[in-house]
């Protein structure tokens, strides 16, 4: 085993990490960035070294500076963590080069596997199932329009070097052949350097299912079971869960033993999921109605070669430490269990606490955390790198901590997941604690009948907007509403012991303190996001990013007539792609950025005239 591990990662996947290490008697080093110098991941670590300024791209995603702080550390290995430098080759391969272990797969592996024409190929070969499509890269509107002939529509175009919620375009009818090929062009240039494009048959209804794999470098592949994804909102995913509610035991087997013969053909080492889509599943109501468990359909979708965010549901399903795996299995250890070995027992999901507004499209929220309050009690694990007092900033994703409930079965972990959630108090800005109570007791997830579409297309948003109202946080809510003064009081009457609410509207705030009065509370501070807004509704004439991001293009010139609904421009943010639209009609006076460019939340983009 290693004797010194360097997390080249930060917030909770850094600590998750760093928990296996400690329990193997490793020894831990942190790399941190300026924003981050008293950062959850920084107080765990033995030692922590700085790789530079608040911008990922100058620190956690500089190679040389990561490399550097391993040395000097002495560290004989790097864990990468997800997101950053994880599935990045090149820093694979440049580790690998070096006198420290990598602890993922190998760099080739990541290659093969990160295009997706090949990684189809390898699927194939392997006699797992992909979607209908081509293995080889398309270049012409005309392959596509033979392509439509052949399979029908809709048609999924994607980046060969896509993943995640990017790089997919959707033709719906031969009409739009030509403007869907060339944004799929553009945007895989833009995001992947790289303007290859293949074809699939696009599934309408799909589950996302994915398999958790470990293999080590003896020739063991092992598969650890499933977990459902089909709960996201625009690419991003909010609830995980194990198992599928969606999958017979039959067709469950069916998946995970696709999956390991894939990944056996691939030389694969280190911890990986294999994505599938699935269609037609006995959840899905058509079945139900005839009452026949007619068994779906599933295909290959990608392979992420790196620990996923959502890797605790397998763990509490399966008692299985899959970090320590991936250290084990780096430092040339074999795994320790046969296939037969793996149990699945109960039920877990997996809610990502992220810094957002869901009243207000998920916009992320930043700020002081005032309270920090995580439930506990059986069931209940906590992944999280942030404590009461911490600032929450916008430099890197809004998630701040994984709320993971396990139990007996799907229905006490529902339960037991909505008293969690009841007992989660976060006070200081909003969170999507919300959205998670409104979820554990919706009719469509509590049934296990949603889809990928569920969220973006079904469910009505004013039942978030209510949801926000009943459960959110108190203090967010009065930042918004600067006229309101609110403040919890307990009181005693007659030995029963009640909590009452004082709101004055449009007064000095309320003395607090048990003495004098001297000390008042300050009247709440707007947080980023009210002022952002007011800039939006004071200026009128501009249009401005509502969140930082990258311009990805601009669509239009100036002196150009729009009209209210009209995409202006296309911004990058938190890994998606945000149509910027014009609330009004009017002429294009100005540009103020191009492609490209990175924004600030607030900042002017277009000005109309
Ligand atoms: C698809 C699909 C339907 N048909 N491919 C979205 C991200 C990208 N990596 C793959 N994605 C999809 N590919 C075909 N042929 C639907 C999606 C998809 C999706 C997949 C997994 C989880 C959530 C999703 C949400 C929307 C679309």
């Amino acid at each position: 085993m290693f004797s010194k591990v360097l997390v080249a990662n930060r917030g909770e996947i850094a600590v998750r990490v760093m928990r296996a290490c400690e329990e193997l008697g490793v020894r831990t080093v942190a790399v941190y960035s300026e924003a981050d110098k008293h950062a959850g991941h920084v107080r765990y670590a033995d030692e922590a070294y700085n790789v530079g300024p608040a911008r990922a791209a100058d620190s956690y995603l500089d190679q040389e500076a990561i490399l550097d702080a391993a040395r000097k550390a002495g560290a004989d290995a790097i864990h990468p963590g997800y997101g950053f430098l994880a599935e990045n080759a090149s820093f694979a391969e440049k580790v690998e080069a070096s006198d420290v272990t990598w602890i993922g797969p190998p760099s080739d592996a990541m290659e093969r596997l990160g295009e997706k024409t090949k990684a189809r190929k390898v699927m194939q070969a392997a006699d797992v199932p992909v979607v209908p499509g081509t293995t080889d890269p398309i270049e012409t509107p005309d392959e596509v329009a033979a392509f439509g002939e052949e399979y029908g529509y809709p048609i999924a175009i994607k980046a060969e070097g896509g993943g995640g919620g990017r790089g997919l375009k959707v033709v719906e009818t031969p009409d739009e052949i030509e403007d869907q090929l060339e944004t799929a062009k553009r945007e895989g240039e833009a995001y992947f350097d790289n303007p290859t494009v293949y074809l699939e048959k696009y599934l309408e209804a799909p589950r996302h299912i994915e398999v958790q794999i470990v293999a080590d470098q003896h020739g063991n592949v092992r598969h650890l079971g499933e977990r459902d994804c089909s709960l996201q909102r625009r690419h991003q995913k909010i609830i995980e869960e194990g198992p599928s509610p969606a999958l017979s035991e039959e067709l469950r087997e069916r998946i995970g033993n696709a999956a390991r013969r894939g990944i056996s053909e691939t030389e694969y080492t280190n911890a990986g999921t294999v994505e599938f889509l699935v269609e037609d599943t006995v959840a899905s109501e058509t079945q139900r109605a005839d009452g026949e468990a007619v068994d779906g359909e599933f295909y290959f979708l990608e392979v992420n070669t790196r620990i996923q965010v959502e890797h605790p549901v397998t763990e509490q399903i399966t008692g299985i430490d899959i970090v320590k795996e991936q250290l084990r299995i780096a430092a040339g250890e074999r795994i320790g269990f046969d296939q037969s070995d793996v149990d699945v027992e109960g039920h877990a999901m997996e809610f990502r606490i992220n810094a957002e507004n869901a009243a207000q499209e998920f916009a992320p929220a930043t700020g002081k955390l005032e309270t920090y309050d995580p439930p506990g009690g059986i069931g209940v694990r906590m992944d999280d790198a942030v404590r009461q007092g911490d600032d929450v900033g916008g430099d890197y994703d809004s998630m701040i901590a994984k709320l993971i409930v396990s139990a007996s079965d799907r229905e006490e972990c529902l339960a037991r997941s909505e008293r969690a959630l009841k007992e989660f108090d976060v006070e200081g800005f909003h969170t999507v604690i919300p959205f998670h109570r409104l979820m554990v007791t919706d009719e469509t997830f509590v049934a296990g009948e949603h889809t990928t579409n569920y969220l973006d297309e079904e469910l009505d948003p004013e039942r978030i907007d209510r949801a926000v109202e009943q459960w959110g946080s108190t203090e967010a809510a009065e930042a918004a509403e600067e006229e309101v003064t609110e403040r919890e009081f307990t009181v005693e009457v007659n030995g029963k012991r009640f909590e009452v609410n004082l709101e004055e509207r449009g007064a000095p705030a309320i003395p607090t303190g048990g003495g004098g009065g001297e000390t008042t509370e300050r009247p709440p501070q707007a947080t980023e996001e009210t002022s952002g807004e007011e800039q939006v509704a004071a200026s009128g004439e501009q249009i401005t990013a509502e969140m930082q991001g990258t311009i990805l293009s601009v669509e239009v010139d100036e002196g150009d007539e729009v009209a209210a609904g009209d995409v202006v421009c296309v911004l990058e943010a938190m890994k998606m792609e945000n149509d910027v639209v014009t609330e009004r009609g009017g002429t294009v006076a100005q540009i103020l950025v191009g492609e490209g460019e990175s924004v600030d939340m607030g900042d002017p983009l277009v000005v109309l005239e």
